[in-house]
């Protein structure tokens, strides 16, 4: 109720908005009054023409009303309307969400439950997260650039891919990230990011993974491996002081502690695949070297850190084709996932690419791929290659760490999980 918030004492002001709550006293009928920017105690008078109206509003009915701004210590926010004018613009019916509903409950009515004030909070915060994402690539010189849903050939692997029905032609999927196409804007642009869905036919069912995401991916040509963890820290850290600056009211109703997140600046950890083996071995986790880690892997090892972590060297293996090895190790990869902190693990996946062509042609067969598939992508290797490295960044996962949210699909306002589709 920001508005209300500006207005001088005794004024008369005009509000619209939903009943949040309501109850009746003898004299008076209090409502608690919601709107985009808050919440505000409406009293309205038994001696007032309108009071049986008032009486009568049920939970989420739309309303307008009139009233002087009143000092009221008792009422939230120590302000209060005391109304002149009343109007029921659609009386509600008996609003379905009550308290003690079950989590899956609010999923159902997920359409419903995202007026909730918790909702409300994430839902500014992520705002504030893409929006401040686009900022910052933009004061870096970045391009925006657009890459189809639709594709041929698997980014990361066929495992997670959607099929679709694409008229009859076979072998159509929904994209699983943009990489590549930015990959071959950079030859034009040299240093591009897009802001899309991805889609990923997870099996997993994990606190962190979504079937659709949405993916903040750049693509820089000439930038080394150093540049582009130098660039993705600077990013992350400059979300989370926008986050801090603008959504401060926020970030306290959802109880999250900023002082964790005020201690998110540049440099972050960086520690290699090996000493993150160590680590979770002293743990108790039993990790061949060269396998990938879990969720369960990352939550050990990131609740060792106060700030986000690097992990870089990942073996070969555990890295999809595209990564370019580490000249001075082959056996690894130039590759790094940004972990955040708290347990909540991977936010960031990049690495530096392959320019060479036989190098690529060489993986590609190595991964037991199908070379023509992936011809326009080798093609970027034949007309004037660059050394380029670039990074995807799941930004639910970025809101969910940033509002310390213990599921992912409360990051997003209609989560697309395994098991739900719908609303
Ligand atoms: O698979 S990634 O680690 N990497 C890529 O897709 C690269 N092709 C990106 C690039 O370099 N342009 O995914 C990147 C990030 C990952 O760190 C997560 O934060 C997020 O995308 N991600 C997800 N978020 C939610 N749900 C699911 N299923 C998911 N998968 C990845």
């Amino acid at each position: 109720m920001e508005v209300f918030e500006k207005q001088p004492l005794g004024s008369e002001v005009a509000l619209r908005g939903w009943v949040y709550r309501v109850r009746t006293q003898k004299e008076h009928v209090f409502i608690i009054l919601r709107d985009a920017t808050g919440i505000i105690q409406v009293v309205v008078d038994s001696s007032s023409p309108f009071f049986s109206e008032a009486e009568n509003v049920t939970i989420e009915s739309s309303i307008h009303v009139k009233g002087i701004v009143k000092k009221d210590p008792r009422a939230p926010g120590g302000l209060e309307l005391r109304a002149t004018d009343f109007k029921t613009i659609s009386l509600a019916e008996p609003f379905p969400i009550t308290k003690g509903a079950s989590r899956e409950f609010l999923l159902d009515v997920r359409h419903l439950w995202i007026r909730s004030r918790r909702m409300n909070a994430v839902l500014k915060v992520r705002d504030e997260v893409f929006r401040s994402l686009h900022e910052f690539f933009r004061k870096k010189g970045f391009l925006e650039v657009q890459a189809p849903m639709f594709i041929t050939a698997a980014v990361e692997g066929g495992a997670s891919l959607f099929e679709v029905d694409y008229f009859d032609r076979k072998g159509v999927y929904l994209t699983q990230s943009s990489q590549f196409y930015l990959e071959a804007l950079i030859f034009s642009l040299e240093k591009v990011y897009t802001v899309a869905p991805s889609f990923r036919a997870e099996k997993s069912r994990t606190r962190r993974h979504l079937t659709e995401f949405w993916h903040a991916e750049a693509e820089m040509a000439w930038y080394t491996f150093k540049e582009l963890l130098e660039l993705e820290e600077e990013l992350i850290s400059y979300i989370v002081d926008q986050v801090l600056e603008n959504k401060r009211k926020e970030l306290e109703l959802l109880k999250r502690n900023v002082t964790l997140l005020e201690n998110v600046k540049p440099p972050f950890y960086r520690i290699s695949y090996d000493e993150a083996l160590e680590i979770l071995s002293k743990k108790g986790f039993q990790l061949k070297w060269g396998e990938d880690f879990g969720a369960d892997e990352e939550r050990a090892l990131t609740l060792e850190f106060d700030k986000p972590v690097f992990v870089y060297g990942y073996p070969e293996k555990a890295k999809a084709f595209y990564h370019k090895n580490d000249p001075k190790r082959p056996e690894v990869t130039l590759s790094a996932d940004l972990l955040a902190p708290e347990g909540y693990g991977e936010i960031i996946g990049g690495g530096e690419r392959i320019e060479n062509i036989h190098e690529l042609l060489e993986k590609i067969k190595k991964f037991g791929l199908e070379q023509s598939q992936y011809e326009w992508y080798i093609d970027l290797r034949r007309y004037g290659s660059v050394p380029h490295s670039g990074f995807g960044l799941g930004l639910d996962r970025l809101t969910m760490w940033i509002c310390g949210l213990d599921h992912i699909v409360d990051a997003i306002p209609f989560p697309r999980t395994i098991r739900r589709i719908y609303p």
